[in-house]
């Protein structure tokens, strides 16, 4: 059997030109359902009508299966008699009569449907001649209601498989069996060739039979997917003509590849509505995203805030400048300069407080991106409270703190390797400064070196009038105008590298806080964007159903 089966499905596959509405119209269902799986809503029942459609254009024949379906004792087995003009299966008093679905084939059409009834799993199969009600194979079901639960459940496989139904009530099950009964409004959209019989029409007169038919024809129209009508026929199968309204429905120039597409048509059409119902898609409205543009700039705004909070930005810029005067210590100061910049890098405090790459690499030393989490988390909770029952669970679990957290950090990280290493700036000056600060130590040095020899051999060296103090020997003159060039250099060259520090500090802020806003304006949604796209990518594909299987 399944060997038969698989073969028809390479068969059905086949069978289909892209062009083909159907085609479409299964393609978009898939498309459907994989969008549906990320929102985490329940796929299976699309999957097996999906699957169900495919393996269905793959049966061979030309005939199309009807299938009498209904309560105990209503007489679906004894319509079936009435329309073969003798017994074919089993009708009487007895309750449930029924266990096993019982066939009733035009003889042509045996053959080649065979494999289809294999995979109904009908063993019983009569074959007649006639072909006055079209190319029809007629199924006799089992009840849905009797104590026999086996025979529900039996009839439950075999109706995704059939093409088209006559469902039968008779006058004192019809009021149950359609206005409350879930069955029956479950797969009413399901099908869209079907006929509602009631049946024993002998049993009520004729106002009744007619009250009851208007009754039957209002509810079904509430049931039935867009607008189509369901037929409501009364029969009886005592009454000589009692099944001519059937025999004429079913010969009205039916046929059996349209019955058999529209069924499965109509089948994915009601499942991939129920799903874009779960997802909170209505086919008449435009989708709007979970969270809105508002909401979401807001929330994204807040977060980055935050997180700049937490990186420390006026703790980057002063990182910044002390790392440029640093470069121009090590480059502007001479001989002195260079042995304490030495002495500081060796010591490990131009690290810590003077390279602002280290810094930011460190943030998460400083910073706690706690606000920045709860900032996104704010944003979205009222989206998902408004947000569809069926997929709250999974909006709920891609803003999850821990999730929200890791996508912060990934964009925070992502930020700080986009900005790339921070070099400071360096000027030629710097170094002109340091010839003169060398000069000035050498300066110093001599003066020193002439001070001692003045004290200690006291030569001839002429002096200088200084205002105030009066004459003061050159070697005094000379050391102190020498240490005073070298002090002015240094707070040239330091208000110089102050000046170019904070230029260069300003310019890595801005950087750093536009990669930050960048990063977590595309990453730190992530999980909710895949969200958005798989709702979107639902809603796009349920239109496209909505056009092919319609
Ligand atoms: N008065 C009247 N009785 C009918 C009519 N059709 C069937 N019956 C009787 O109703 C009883 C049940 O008929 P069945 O054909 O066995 O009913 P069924 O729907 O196949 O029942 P299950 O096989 O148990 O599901 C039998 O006694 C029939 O003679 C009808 O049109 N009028
Ligand atoms: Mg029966």
């Amino acid at each position: 059997m399944t060997s038969v089966a698989d073969a028809a499905e390479v068969d059905g596959a086949s069978e289909l030109a892209s062009s083909d509405p159907l085609a479409r119209c299964l393609a978009a269902t898939l498309d459907v359902a994989e969008a549906a799986d990320t929102l985490g809503l329940s796929t299976a029942a699309l999957r097996a009508a999906y699957d169900n459609g495919i393996r269905r254009v793959g049966f061979p024949g030309n005939a199309y299966l009807l299938a009498l379906a209904g309560g105990t004792g209503v007489g679906k087995s004894s319509l079936l008699n009435a329309l073969a003009g003798g017994v074919v299966s089993a009708a009487s008093v007895r309750r449930p009569t029924t266990g096993e679905p019982v066939a009733w084939v035009p003889r042509i059409e045996r053959e080649p449907l065979g494999p289809l009834l294999d995979w109904l799993g009908v063993h019983e199969i009569h074959e007649h001649d006639g072909m006055a009600l079209g190319p029809v194979a007629i199924l006799d079901l089992p009840d849905v209601d009797s104590v026999t639960r086996e025979h529900r459940e039996r009839v439950e496989a075999i109706l995704p498989r059939v093409d088209a139904v006559a469902w039968v009530t008779d006058p004192e099950k019809y009021a149950d069996a359609v206005l409350h009964d879930a069955f029956l409004r479950s797969w009413i959209p399901r099908i869209a060739r079907q006929v509602v019989l009631v049946n024993k029409a002998d049993r009520v007169v004729d106002d009744d039979g007619r009250r009851i038919r208007r009754d039957l024809e209002a509810d079904l129209r509430r049931e039935s997917v867009q607008g189509r009508d369901v037929a409501v026929l009364l029969s009886s199968t005592v009454d000589g003509h009692g099944t001519d309204d059937l025999r004429a429905w079913l010969a009205a120039g039916v046929d059996a590849k349209a019955v058999i597409r529209g069924r499965i048509s109509a089948t994915l059409l009601a499942g991939v509505r129920d799903v874009a119902r779960a997802a909170g898609i209505d086919p008449n409205r435009p989708t709007t995203p979970f969270l809105a543009a508002a909401e979401r700039a807001d929330g994204i705004r807040r977060a980055t805030a935050a997180v700049l909070r937490a990186v420390d930005l006026d703790g980057l810029r002063a990182q910044a400048v002390a790392a440029t005067r640093a470069t121009a210590r090590s480059r502007g100061t001479g001989p002195l300069g260079r042995v304490t910049s030495f002495l500081y890098r060796a010591s490990g405090r131009a690290t810590a407080v003077a390279d602002p790459n280290r810094f930011l690499l460190r943030w998460r030393d400083r910073g706690a991106i706690g606000p920045a989490v709860d900032a996104i988390r704010e944003a979205v909770s009222a989206s998902i409270v408004a947000a569809s029952p069926a997929v709250r669970p999974v909006l709920a679990g891609a803003v999850e703190p821990t999730e929200v957290r890791r996508g912060l950090e990934r964009a925070l990280d992502r930020a700080i390797g986009g900005v790339g290493r921070l070099e400071p700036p360096t000027s030629r000056w710097w170094s002109v400064v340091g010839l003169l600060q060398t000069l000035s130590t050498v300066g110093i040095a001599l003066s020193a070196a002439w001070v001692v020899v003045w004290i200690l051999a006291r030569p001839v060296t002429g002096s200088i009038t200084v205002p105030i103090v009066g004459p003061v020997p050159s070697p005094f003159v000379s050391l102190v105008a020498f240490t005073l060039a070298g002090y002015v250099l240094a707070r040239v060259l330091g208000a110089h590298a102050g000046w170019m520090g904070s230029r260069w500090a300003n310019v890595i802020r801005r950087r750093v806080a536009t990669a930050i806003d960048t990063e977590i304006r595309e990453r730190a949604l992530e999980p909710l964007d895949r969200l958005e796209d798989a709702r979107r990518r639902l809603a796009t594909a349920a239109a496209a159903v909505e056009t092919s299987c319609g």
